[in-house]
């Protein structure tokens, strides 16, 4: 297995985790691009939102709960954004779905 997000989910590479359950796990980017920069990563290997199949909705929508759980708990009452890259032209650069949690600052439109 040489996901790194999968290494992450399972523990075998270190992370700050922020939040778990059944179907995700949430860590602390390591590059953060603003004060609270999390990620949420669905245990299961989906490449990117592209490769989610129609059985993947469920988990889809629980992973944006999820999200919103965490920036409740982080406090950003003032608002947030929440970033899916897709792809080499969506500046992916970790072949595992994943959902940044980005807040702790005023965003910025467009996006670069
Ligand atoms: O986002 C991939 C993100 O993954 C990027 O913001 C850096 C982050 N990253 C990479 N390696 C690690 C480790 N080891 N821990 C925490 N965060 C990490 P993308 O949307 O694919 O560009």
């Amino acid at each position: 297995m040489s996901c790194l997000f999968c290494k992450i989910v399972e523990g075998s590479i270190p992370s700050a985790g922020v939040y778990q359950d059944d179907e995700c796990y949430a860590f602390a980017d390591i590059n953060p691009q603003a004060p609270v920069h999390v990620l949420v990563v669905p245990r299961k290997h989906i490449v990117s939102l592209a490769e989610a199949a129609a059985d993947d909705r469920g988990l889809l929508g629980h992973l944006h709960w999820v999200a919103a759980e965490i920036a409740r708990t982080k406090g950003l009452a003032k608002g947030y954004r929440v970033v899916v890259n897709i792809g080499e032209d969506g500046g992916q650069t970790v072949d595992h779905l994943h959902l940044h949690v980005l807040g702790g600052r005023p965003m910025h439109w467009p996006p670069g």
